[in-house]
């Protein structure tokens, strides 16, 4: 996705929405290989944050919610399809699945928080290469609960590592609300490592672009930072797993980033955008359908 501005991050995030909306159906129907989980209501994180990175240079690594950061980083969305679908043209040959992408740069694991040690290790062989790119690593709310993100945070700031680390607070951790689970603010667990941080409690995609381009620049610079964004996901954790107050989930699509960034635009021009992320999607789809069915001995060829 190299195009920027207000209108190709309102396209970015309509095509990740339609996609997973999409891949929501596919998986009623059978035609998905394994689980999912969608980041429907999450969709300006990725965009807002992924547009800051160069393709080709910088990495990004996901976690199981991955399918948002994947598509804005690579767009690539036949090569998706054709993995959740365990067709031989898929990203990892169909074998991976959802949660385990790795493509050009981009790395997930459905690992809670084994991504954390990961992204530094990617980071401190970055600099050490020294062609100044920068690793972005994106975890939840619930993975703060990991020993691991916090022995990253330390070896980050001592080695001043190119790292930049996104919590997406979503306020759950499956079913853990995040107040029984994270006490005090991902700012003040950053700055405890003396890395520098920044909140955004939004869901419109520019805020969140600009703020995360205020941190994008500080990693250039050479230091670690942490960007901590409040956000919400407006399906289930995975599929039928939603115990939140149906009120509560409601209310939520009042402020959900569709409606921010699309609220701008004029009605005929977000109308034309939509119908071209449509057709986009749909002759991936077909690809991803014409696609066969993964072998394991092709995958391992
Ligand atoms: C080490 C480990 N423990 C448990 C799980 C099961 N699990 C998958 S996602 C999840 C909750 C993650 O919450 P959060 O980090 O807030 O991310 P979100 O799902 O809200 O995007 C759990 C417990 C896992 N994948 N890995
Ligand atoms: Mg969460």
């Amino acid at each position: 996705m190299t195009a920027s501005g207000p209108e190709a991050r309102y396209r970015g995030m309509y095509l990740i929405r339609r996609f997973e909306e999409t891949l929501l159906d596919m998986f009623s129907q059978g035609l998905l290989v394994g689980t999912t989980h969608t980041c429907i209501g999450q969709e300006a994180d990725a965009v807002g944050v992924i547009g800051h990175m160069r393709p080709g240079l910088d990495q990004v690594v996901s976690n199981h919610r991955c399918h948002g950061h994947y598509i804005a980083f690579t767009g690539d969305l036949a090569g998706l399809a054709a993995e959740v679908m365990g067709r031989s043209g898929g990203t990892c040959s169909g074998r991976g699945g959802s949660q385990h992408l790795c493509r050009d740069g981009f790395y997930t694991n459905g690992v809670q928080g084994s991504i954390v040690p990961l992204a530094t290790g990617i980071a401190l062989a970055e600099r050490e290469r020294g062609d100044g790119a920068i690793t972005t690593v994106f975890i939840g709310d619930g993975t703060l609960g990991q020993g691991a993100v916090y022995e990253c945070l330390n070896m980050a700031s001592l080695w001043r590592l190119p790292l930049l680390f996104v919590v997406e607070n979503n306020r759950y951790a499956q079913t853990t609300p995040v107040e029984l689970a994270v006490a005090g603010t991902v700012p003040d667990r950053a700055r405890a490592f003396g890395v520098d941080a920044a909140h955004v409690a939004s869901t419109d995609v520019e805020e969140i672009h600009a703020v995360a381009g205020e941190m994008v620049e500080h990693v250039r610079s050479g230091r670690p930072a942490v960007l901590s964004i409040d956000t919400y996901r407006l399906r289930a954790h995975s599929k039928g797993d939603d115990v939140r107050d149906p009120a509560e989930v409601d209310a939520r699509w009042a402020t959900e980033p569709l409606a921010v960034a699309g609220a701008r635009l004029d009605a005929a021009r977000r109308a034309a955008l939509e119908a071209d992320a449509d057709r986009e999607l749909a002759e991936a789809l077909a690809v991803a359908h014409a696609s066969p069915v993964a072998v394991l001995d092709e995958a391992l060829a």
